[in-house]
């Protein structure tokens, strides 16, 4: 029989043995690697626009959007400080394109959404196609397309960047490159996608290489907020979530950007939603009106342009008093993708 001395001495040999071959004992970190319940260093958030928007104007001096290539303040989740996410998965920021400017040309793996805040048609051009921008415009940058962003008009430009920066890096799978000139050349006459993809019509002979990502790279506010118009006095309201709408892919269904949903919803005036949580933390902006939010204890008072993050997994429910449209984002495709995504209301 081995004395307790001579047990504790044989054990400390052991992990320190086991740690000098890059082993490591599972019973130590067993609980914490698989949770019973989705764990997140991430924090519900919210930014309010009426106090981070000066300081996304005064971004304008101290750098230029050339210098910079992209003049952005991330939106950093404050439990993940420094490591550029507003959730685990996605990375979200505020660009500033001023009259006059250029951001230039390049492309990456990561895809991108923009949802414009403020600003009158200032550009983008993705894959040849310009599109201009006005706020509450959806607009995709697939995948490895070629981008670049010029304001051509005379008021700042302001829109909420949503990318699968988090995801790209867990995966290895970051490639990035600059085009070496400011603009690309126009390759198709502006509308061109939406008049092909987005009208309920697709072309019979489809040259288009893949189904990942929706064909229609712009979903202009005027026809989404049309259709919230439409639906408010005629389809049922869920308890959650009032009238949502996903953006999705003509080719298929599904939604617009493979890795991350994007959505629009109408809460009705004096909506009293229900609790409800789902696995893809989702990050809100305001477009319209005025509510509160309860994420987890703390409660939110929102209004347009105010950014708010809601946890994985964390609680929520809405309230309004007045008639609110709110965009979101997650990462829930690739939950779905993965069979991973779960939601639930509470009675
Ligand atoms: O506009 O291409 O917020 O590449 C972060 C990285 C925006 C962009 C961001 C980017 C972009």
């Amino acid at each position: 029989m081995k004395n307790k001395n001579t047990t504790s001495n044989f054990k400390n040999n052991f992990y320190k043995n086991i740690d000098q071959l890059h082993l490591a004992p599972l019973w130590d970190v067993l609980s914490n690697l698989v949770t019973d319940f989705p764990k997140t260093k991430a924090v519900p958030h919210m930014w309010q626009w009426k106090k981070v928007k000066e300081h996304v104007l005064t971004a304008g001096e101290v750098i230029t959007a050339e210098e910079a290539e992209r003049r952005v303040l991330v939106l950093e989740n404050p439990g993940m400080k420094g490591e550029s996410k507003i959730t685990d998965t996605l990375y979200a920021g505020l660009q500033l394109i001023l009259p006059g400017e250029i951001a230039p040309s390049h492309r990456h793996t990561q895809s991108a959404l923009r949802f414009i805040i403020e600003g009158k048609g200032a550009y983008t051009t993705v894959d040849g196609e310009i599109t201009r921008m006005f706020p509450g415009d959806f607009i995709i940058t697939p995948s490895w397309t070629w981008h670049d962003h010029g304001n051509e008009s005379s008021d700042p430009m302001i829109w909420l960047d949503g990318l699968d920066i988090p995801i790209i890096n867990q995966f290895t799978s970051s490639f990035a490159e600059k085009l070496g000139q400011k603009r690309q050349i126009l390759q198709k006459p502006e509308g061109h996608s939406i008049a092909r993809y987005g009208s309920g019509l697709l072309p019979v002979n489809n040259t288009l290489s893949s189904d990942k990502v929706s064909p229609v790279f712009s979903y202009p506010f005027s026809r989404t907020r049309e259709v919230l118009e439409k639906m408010k006095d005629n389809d049922k309201w869920d308890k959650s979530h009032g009238i949502r709408l996903k953006y999705t892919n003509p080719l298929n269904g599904g939604h617009a950007i493979p890795t991350m949903a994007t959505f629009m919803q109408l809460l009705p005036k004096t909506f009293e939603g229900k609790y409800s949580r789902s696995t893809d933390g989702t990050i809100y902006c305001v477009v319209e009106g005025s509510g509160k939010t309860i994420i987890g204890t703390e409660k939110y008072s929102w209004h347009k342009g105010d950014i708010f993050v809601v946890p994985g997994w964390e609680k929520f429910k809405h309230s309004t008093k007045e008639e609110a449209v709110l965009f979101s984002f997650s990462d829930r495709p690739v939950q779905e993708m993965l069979g991973l995504y779960r939601e639930e209301i509470a009675e």
